[in-house]
């Protein structure tokens, strides 16, 4: 998966902005594994969810030597990512959306599509703004937090090798 803004956009070539596009849902996860927790399935992330806490470590950040570790929770949220926690719909029909707010409390990115769950994988697609942008979440939900990870390529290295861990808490059914 690449990052639709830096895309779209070169000007806006800033990890933290592209995270907060892509993700703040993030991502993905093809090759981990859950050890624990019960399986998700529909109905289990059916509703309203707010984004609670992100951590992206990027090791060999832009090809160098070093690491960059992203990590960030309600209380930081807004100072370090400048908008506001996100807010994503998924609904019964199969569809989602999820709106990016600035501080303003302005919509900067609303990017909706389909979802499906196989197992403890999550499927979304999107099909506005961009058509067949596609991203796999390892996922589990315990009540009223769901927990994302997976490996992407957030600093745009070309290689997949950034870890991330995304939560959500439930807002409402
Ligand atoms: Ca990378």
């Amino acid at each position: 998966m690449s990052c639709p803004t830096i895309v779209r956009n070169p000007q806006a070539n800033n990890v933290v902005h592209c995270l907060l596009i892509v993700l703040s849902f993030a991502l993905f996860a093809c090759d981990l594994h859950s050890p624990h927790g019960k399986n998700s399935n529909k109905s289990s992330l059916v509703g309203e969810w707010k984004n609670t806490y992100m951590k992206v470590t990027m090791e060999s950040f832009r090809n160098s030597d070093s690491t960059k570790i992203i990590e960030v929770d309600e209380s930081n949220w807004e100072e370090k990512l400048k908008a506001k926690t996100v807010r994503t719909f998924f609904r019964e029909d199969g569809t989602y959306n999820s709106e990016h707010r600035d501080l303003n409390d302005s919509i900067f990115y609303n990017p909706a599509g389909k979802w499906r769950i196989e197992g403890d994988s999550l499927y979304m697609t999107d099909t506005f703004p961009e058509k067949g942008i596609s991203y796999t979440y390892w996922l589990q939900v315990n009540d009223s937090i769901a927990e994302f990870r997976g490996l992407e390529d957030f600093d745009q290295d070309g290689n997949i090798d950034d870890q991330y861990i995304g939560r959500q808490r439930r807002q409402r059914n």
